[in-house]
């Protein structure tokens, strides 16, 4: 992508009504404006990095077996009454009238609309187990949205839903998730901690949530030091049931809960090694079993052609509250520093010369070759001297610049900076170029 004929507003000054590093960063870089409050828009930098997120999010659920749907965002009241849920979830659902009067709402999640879909594809006991997912806008009308994506009111979350017929087999489910998150978040570069959490309006009484430690976050975080140490999960077999419930319960051994559900004896057993800390909640697993199946009579025919109720899980990640997560773990005074598996392009191509063939001739060859292999370039060919065109790469944090002036174009050289170190290397530019495509 050519910078000179791309949509970056780019701000200057850090706007007033960001009080968070992520949600100033995201304004400044043109990734985001508010267009109402907690309601956001997605520009061409921001849509990037969300996409990149959904994508590992995706290749991870699909990894676990789950199937990918899409649920509409506008559901009927009738719907939820069935739960008794369009009553208890009070005034955070946003609830809309249709031109007949009949009652709407935005869906704030979908445990009722995946559970009747579900019913409906399902007969017997040889259609489960299935876990069923969506990316989705959902909406919650939050009393305080703050912190630009993190708390926002419309927020993109993917939701799965599993449905088993006996409990072995819905922890087996839960676990599959449980073990899934881990891989998403550090495939994001993210330490998120899953943590024993209260249940809320899902219901069920197990539950995960998955913190990312920052002293922006909103949750209050209680845990055993060694969480801090980096876990490789990514050996963990999930189709072995017992292996994985061996691996999770392992991991679980270290005391890790949010204020909720804290235990005084556990933090007093883990005596130097507790700590406390403000986090951002990524995501959260959900077991209730039979809440919304029996609430909703969906009963499929067991193997003794006796009726089963399924029993059921949710997960939940906040793929756009990760944007703020991600930048809040991963920044310095200068700006974002993209892992490079979300970031929005690879590199930042930097023509120091405009006005200069030799400049001009190498940076088009450059561009040229690496979009012909696949690297994603941002190509700064505008008309601006060094310094803007370096505060720019910084701030909007692409993981690697090239960089071409007069100079190093005279002795065949180019510059490469790694945004996260800021080491700087000067190379042939064929030699630039294998790098980037190693
Ligand atoms: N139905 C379940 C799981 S599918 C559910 O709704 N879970 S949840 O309430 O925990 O939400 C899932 C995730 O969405 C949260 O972990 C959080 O990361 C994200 N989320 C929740 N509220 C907001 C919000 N107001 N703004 C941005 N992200 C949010």
């Amino acid at each position: 992508m050519r910078l000179s004929r791309y949509f970056l507003p780019i701000l200057k000054e850090t706007p007033g009504e960001a009080q968070v590093v992520s949600h100033q960063l995201m304004l400044r870089a043109g990734m985001i404006r508010q267009t109402a409050a907690g309601i956001y828009a997605f520009l061409p930098l921001g849509l990037r990095v969300l996409a990149k997120i959904e994508g590992i999010v995706r290749e991870e659920m699909d990894r676990a077996g789950a199937i990918e749907v899409l649920m509409p965002t506008i559901q009927s009241a009738d719907l939820w009454r069935q739960s008794g849920r369009y009553e208890a979830y009070g005034p955070e659902m946003l609830r809309i009238k249709d031109r007949h009067d009949r009652e709407m709402l935005f869906s704030p999640t979908a445990e009722e609309l995946f559970t009747v879909i579900f019913q409906n594809g399902a007969k017997s006991y040889r259609d489960l187990p299935r876990n069923l997912y969506q990316i989705q806008w959902k909406f919650r009308d939050e009393v305080r949205p703050r912190f630009g994506l993190m708390r926002g009111r419309e927020f993109l979350m993917k939701d799965a839903y599993s449905f088993d017929l006996d409990f072995a087999a819905a922890k087996h489910s839960y676990n599959r998730m449980f073990i899934a998150y881990m891989r998403t978040f550090a495939r994001m570069g993210l330490d998120a901690i899953p943590m024993q959490a209260d249940t809320g309006p899902i219901g069920g009484d197990l539950s995960h949530e998955f913190i990312v430690l920052a002293p922006t976050g909103e949750s209050d975080a209680f845990y055993d030091e060694a969480w801090l140490a980096a876990r490789d999960t990514s050996a963990v077999d999930a189709d072995d049931a017992d292996a994985l419930e061996h691996s999770i319960s392992g991991l679980n051994t270290d005391y890790a809960a949010t204020d909720e559900k804290r235990d005084l004896a556990a933090e007093a057993a883990a005596g130097d090694r507790l700590k406390t800390s403000k986090g951002i909640e990524v995501g959260q697993v959900f077991y209730f079993g039979d809440k919304y199946t029996k609430a909703m009579g969906v009963t499929v025919q067991g193997s003794d052609g006796q009726p089963v109720t399924p029993l059921m899980g949710s997960y939940g990640i906040g793929v756009s509250r990760l944007l703020g997560a991600i930048i809040e773990a991963r920044h310095d005074a200068s700006g974002i520093v993209w892992p490079d598996a979300v970031a929005p392009f690879k590199v930042a191509l930097i023509n120091l010369r405009v006005d200069d063939a030799a400049c001009l001739a190498a940076c088009e060859g450059l561009y040229a070759e690496l979009t012909a292999n696949g690297v994603e370039v941002l190509y700064d060919d505008r008309d601006e001297r060094g310094g803007p065109k370096f505060a720019t790469a910084d701030l909007i944090g692409l993981p690697w610049q090239l960089v071409v002036g007069p100079k190093g174009i005279a002795n065949g050289v180019v510059e490469l900076k790694r945004r996260a170190t800021g080491e700087k290397t000067e190379l042939p530019m064929a030699d630039a170029v294998a790098r980037l495509l190693a």
